[in-house]
């Protein structure tokens, strides 16, 4: 049996499934709130600035505390281009992750009681004297680099100050290779600039608007959507394309139901009649662009005709929706989207949208992408960093436009083998639950096995921390300070988090858990204040305001110094790519030995009896850090399943009916879903929406409720330019009679 056993039972009491007040509720299903309701609330309570970490958007907002500190309420911004003063459902329930009584409450130590893992309450001064020594061991046996970091959010920031002092990058996060890395590889390898978040669409002017597997709306990014919205009251063009009839795909003037895993197809068939027919931007192609002619002879066989034989779109639709975009140009936006790690072509189907924006002339135009700009924060005067020996870089050195560390990678160099160069012995978890945002859970267990020591710092009990050897409660984000927010949009901007109320039970913030771990490991002196707060005063003053002032507006605004937000008629801008153009043609990818231009690859379908597993996300709810948050968890407690109505004949199935899955890989759903029967999805897939399936049962409203569809990604499909993990190719059949009947689970 395996020492790192997941412990699913605490020792510990397990609160009971209280219902709070719902801020939601409080102010109705409605969670944009009017002018009216913003004043009364101000009126009654204190306010004091955060910014939300409910997702990673970032939003500035007001907590309201009442005279007994009790939060109350958190409110958008007005002042915040992230929001524009209103926050989504989730941003609104903020507060349910303070007010969870399933909350982390003490350090927690890995122990044995008859012969069973379980955890004790630790002191704080016993856990991190704990984590120091094992640490320090790690350090002193084989090099600093052996101590990786897996991280999201704002606390990941805290810990890599710590890394980096002790002479370790061996860091990384799911945001990249589970995430948008494959897209900001393909739009650098084009325009040589990454997107990053928040995306510089500029939606709010566009004419057209063309989103390609990216379901803006379940998908909440806040200011997104809601200049999406007003872009629509405007008359703008939305096409859509996505196998499933998502919301965005409601509200468009064309949805493309395309076959799942062939965009690529549809994009070449595109870029033929746009350029065949001379739809387009043919100054901007000429002065910014390298490599027109190679494109266009390489697409000319791309006809909408072969398209459609791949995509199931008929050539007319393919047709009309090319002169859509060509007639908004330059306002239009093909979307480079955000969670792309879907069939291992991943850079590949970015720079196809890259060279569509290209072609349309979209990058640098009003209505389609503007320069960003954001403003620097100070660095707070610390020694030089350490240089490590080997770190992220080296661990992914087979993915050649790799930028950031390849989880799946570090995972892999936890196993020790002999051509293992880059041993990785002990990890720290923090603000991320790897085990359902990693994909190949054998993978992933194999590897927790094999460390010598594991730490998961996190704000709940979610199924990581059974796998830690401590665990270390985080207060929330309501409770702590923070590193300033430092926005990238069409102004820069700065915002301020810091505590509304104290922390709750024996939760302490990152800052802090650094700190004291720094202290233990001989690099105090890079933490060079007692308090947060002395940090982010020396910055702000360095910023030219004060923490004085920033209390009081939360969100500061300052003016572009770069250069104009679109590029000005007839001017000379360099790309800063190597050729200094907007590469339709990639040398640099050739050289390495990929395609210079997207190639379409077929991709396995389902076998007989099976349907391609496709997942997305729901308004209230991100990832799977809310499905336990009280509030967030009243709208919405468990995921579904939809089926196509055909599919539902053939198996007999009802909507409400339970079923469990099983994949290709024969691994069958923990858990049961319920079934909707829909003419929204495809005959050939099956949907749910992710971060449910809970296995710990110390988080009462989530525990088995719904199925963790990244249990049935055992199969990914490797980007071979970036390491990014595609998660799209694992089919699933569906069960009818629960499998585990005589097994206890
Ligand atoms: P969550 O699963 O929400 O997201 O992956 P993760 O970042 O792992 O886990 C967040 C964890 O952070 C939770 O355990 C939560 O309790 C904890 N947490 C929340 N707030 C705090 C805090 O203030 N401090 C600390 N210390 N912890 C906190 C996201 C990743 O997943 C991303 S970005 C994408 S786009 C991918 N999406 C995705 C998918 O759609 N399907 C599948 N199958 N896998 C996916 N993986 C990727
Ligand atoms: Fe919070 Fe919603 Fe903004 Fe995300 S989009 S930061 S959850 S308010």
């Amino acid at each position: 049996t395996s020492r790192r056993k997941f412990i699913k039972i605490s020792a510990l009491g397990l609160g009971g499934v209280a219902a709070t007040t719902s801020a939601i509720k409080m102010f109705g299903a409605n969670p944009y709130l009017d002018e009216l309701v913003k004043e009364n609330v101000a009126k009654k309570f204190k306010r004091t600035p955060t910014y939300c970490e409910v997702c990673f958007w970032k939003c500035a907002a007001w907590t309201y505390t009442n005279e007994n500190g009790e939060i109350k309420k958190i409110i958008g911004n007005d002042n915040d281009p992230h929001c524009y003063g209103r926050l989504c459902p989730r941003g609104t329930g903020g507060v349910g992750m303070y007010n969870d009584e399933d909350r982390l409450k003490t350090p927690l130590i890995r122990t044995t009681v008859n012969g069973e893992d379980t955890f004790r309450k630790a002191s704080w001064e016993e856990a991190l004297d704990l984590i120091a020594a094992k640490f320090k061991a790690v350090k002193d046996k084989y090099g600093a680099e052996s101590l990786a970091l897996l991280k999201h959010g704002a606390p990941g920031k805290h810990f890599e100050h710590l890394y980096k002092a002790l002479g370790s990058d061996t860091i990384a996060e799911p945001a990249y290779a589970q995430c948008r890395g494959a897209r900001e590889a393909g739009f650098n390898a084009t325009f040589g600039s990454w997107i990053g978040s928040p995306e510089p669409t500029d939606i709010r002017d566009t004419k057209c608007l063309v989103l390609i597997g990216s379901h803006i709306g379940e998908n909440m990014h806040n200011s997104q959507v809601q200049e999406m919205s007003d872009a629509i009251d405007n008359g703008a063009t939305i096409i859509t394309v996505d196998p499933r009839l998502s919301t965005a795909a409601s509200k468009s003037k064309h949805w493309l139901a395309i076959k799942p895993a062939t965009d690529i197809a549809l994009m070449l068939a595109w870029m033929n009649v746009i350029i065949e027919e001379g739809l387009y931007d043919k100054e901007y192609v000429e002065k910014y662009g390298l490599g027109f002619n190679e494109l266009k002879e390489y697409v000319s066989t791309f006809t909408p005709e072969w398209a459609y034989g791949i995509t199931t779109i008929k050539p007319e639709l393919i047709r009309e929706t090319a002169r859509e975009m060509g007639n908004a140009a330059p306002s239009v936006i093909i979307h480079p989207g955000r969670h792309v790690s879907w069939y291992g072509d991943d850079t590949q189907r970015a720079r196809a949208m890259a060279i569509l924006n290209g072609l349309l002339g979209s990058w640098g135009r009003r209505g389609g992408f503007y320069f960003k700009e954001s403003i620097k924060v100070p660095k707070y005067p610390h020694p030089a960093y350490n240089h490590p020996k080997w770190g992220w870089k080296e661990i992914g050195e087979k993915y050649p436009l790799a930028q950031m560390g390849i989880t799946t990678e570090v995972i892999k160099a936890s196993i020790p083998s002999p051509d293992n160069k880059y041993p990785v012995k002990a990890w720290l978890v923090a603000g991320t639950n790897i085990t359902k945002s990693i994909p190949d859970r054998k993978l992933l267990e194999a590897a927790m096995d094999e460390l010598e020591f594991m730490v998961v710092v996190d704000t709940m009990p979610m199924d990581v921390t059974g796998y830690a050897d401590v665990v270390l409660p985080e207060c929330t984000y309501l409770e702590r300070f923070d590193g300033i927010r430092s926005a990238t949009n069409r102004e820069p901007s700065i915002a301020l988090r810091m505590p509304a109320v104290k922390p709750k039970y024996d939760s302490k913030p990152s800052w802090w858990i650094a700190k004291q771990l720094g202290e233990r490991l001989g690099v105090g002196d890079y933490f060079a204040y007692d308090d947060y707060k002395e940090v982010i005063e020396w910055q702000l003053e360095k910023m030219g305001t004060s923490l004085e002032e920033m209390e009081k507006i939360g969100v500061k605004n300052f003016p572009r110094k770069s250069r104009s937000l679109y590029l000005k008629e007839d001017e000379k801008y360099e790309f800063p790519t190597m050729s200094g153009k907007i590469e339709f043609y990639s040398k640099e990818l050739k050289e390495l030995g990929f395609d210079p231009m997207p190639k379409y690859t077929a991709h396995p379908e389902p076998p007989q009896g099976f349907y391609r597993l496709n997942y997305g996300r729901a308004p209230m709810h991100t990832f799977s850090r809310t499905a336990n948050n009280p509030n967030l968890n009243d709208l919405k407690k468990e995921n579904d399943l939809w089926v196509n109505p055909k599919v539902a004949r053939i198996i007999g199935l009802k909507t409400g009916q339970r079923v469990w899955l099983r994949n290709q890989d024969e691994i069958t759903s923990t858990f049961s879903i319920k079934v909707r029967v829909t003419e929204r999805v495809r005959w050939d897939s099956v949907y749910m929406v992710h971060g449910f399936g809970h296995d710990n049962k110390k988080l009462t409203r989530a525990y088995a409720k719904g199925i963790n569809d990244t249990q049935l990604v055992s199969k990914v499909a490797v980007d071979p330019i970036m390491g990014g993990t595609g998660m799209r190719g694992n089919f699933v059949e569906i069960l009818t009679e629960n499998p585990h009947k005589n097994t206890e689970i």
